[in-house]
């Protein structure tokens, strides 16, 4: 495939509501979106690098900066270049997965549009529609929490996600399991908030049955996890830890967990994150597809990649109106407490221009 160009287009998303992490509160998603015109086509990429360096060190204008000045360089230098190629061309470049998994999207999507295949047909998608999950995020009442996890489930949401903090963990969780019963699908996501000296206050978390408590520790802690799941009876779900498919094997291989969660962006694509998938399956270990409060973009590539057969545990793959009053994209809806996988080629999904202009702060034009 050829390519003429690439487009970097910012673009400002208010949340429908703020999003309260460990690590801080988000109530606009600040979106890198990468245009690749192939000429027959155009492919969307979307980053999910957020505005500062919290979740991971990566973040929008440093992702950006990797695209303009490494990434597109290189790929202008390529003869020819197909999805497979992206990631190959881009090995020199040490990190920035976020950065490069917004080419290899685009590229993708440009290439399975002139080819008329599904991103779910690609990756191997084996099912119509995927159950989804919501993650919640840290309320500042008890009551506010249990409205939102309400109105969540009364939209039909299989699996319940609480994030957690210390000072906002035993409480929450205690109150979810009383006010919505054993049955609900409950779990925990820390995002590193923890440390081992924690372990017996977490281990107070195993009475309510959760699925899993995901990423306890610091991103770089292999061992304390590994040391930690062996004393907590909740599973322990690794995410910011996980930035391959070598260090999923390494993980499984320590016993640092037992289930996975994949984000594409997270490690550096959606071939890898295939690979993180191939690993898991090959080793008995559950997966789930994680998100980053995507666009229409995003979460149709996600929602391809969770129709894979080792996604046995519903992601954090929402309905649109969970993130967006209006998306850029047809929104995503949720059918009998599931999502549609697109069939469409490519993502499956139109930019709709008006809204995207609407919500455009900035583009950038990069001939090749
Ligand atoms: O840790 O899974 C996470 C959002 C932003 C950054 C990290 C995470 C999250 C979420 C929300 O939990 C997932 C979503 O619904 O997109
Ligand atoms: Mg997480």
């Amino acid at each position: 495939m050829k390519i003429a160009g690439i487009e970097l287009r910012r673009v400002a998303m208010p949340l429908v509501a703020p999003f309260r992490t460990s690590f801080g509160t988000e109530t606009e998603r600040d979106v890198l979106l990468v245009r690749v015109d192939a000429g027959a086509a155009e492919g969307w990429g979307e980053c999910v690098a957020m505005s500062e360096p919290l979740y991971s060190y990566e973040h929008v204008d440093g992702a950006a900066e990797v695209i303009r000045r490494f990434l597109v360089p290189i790929l202008a230098a390529a003869p020819s270049v197909d999805g497979y190629a992206v990631g190959e061309l881009f090995e020199p470049i040490k990190g920035h997965p976020m950065a490069k998994a917004a080419v290899e999207m685009a590229v993708l999507d440009a290439q399975l549009r002139i080819a008329g295949m599904s991103f779910g047909g690609f990756l191997g998608a084996v099912k119509e529609t995927v159950p989804a999950g919501v993650s919640v995020g840290i309320m500042d009442t008890i009551p506010a929490l249990l409205t939102a996890v309400e109105s969540y489930l009364a939209a039909g949401y299989s699996r319940i996600k609480l994030k957690i903090e210390p000072g906002w963990d035993l409480e929450p969780v205690a109150a979810v399991r009383e006010q919505f019963g054993p049955d609900v699908l409950l779990q925990v996501d820390a995002n590193t908030a923890y440390t081992l000296a924690d372990a017996r206050h977490l281990a107070r978390l195993d009475p309510y049955d959760l699925l899993l408590i995901e990423q306890p520790l610091s991103e770089d802690d292999m061992r304390g996890h590994a040391q930690l799941a062996r004393v907590l009876q909740t599973p322990v779900c690794l995410d910011e830890s996980i930035t391959s498919a070598r260090a999923a094997a390494d993980a499984i291989a320590l016993g640092a967990c037992s289930i996975v969660n994949i984000k594409p962006g997270r490690v550096g694509g959606y071939l890898e994150a295939r690979r993180v998938h191939d690993v898991c399956a090959a080793n008995g270990i559950a997966v789930w597809c994680g998100g980053m409060l995507e666009t229409g973009l995003g979460r149709a590539a996600n929602i391809a990649l969770a129709a894979l057969p080792g996604f046995v545990l519903p992601g954090d793959t929402s309905a649109s109106d969970r993130y967006y009053a209006t998306d850029i994209t047809e929104p995503f809806v949720l059918e009998d407490g599931h999502v549609r996988v697109p069939t469409g080629a490519g993502l499956g999904v139109t930019v709709d221009s008006a809204e995207l202009s609407a919500r455009t702060t900035a583009t950038e034009w990069i001939p090749f």
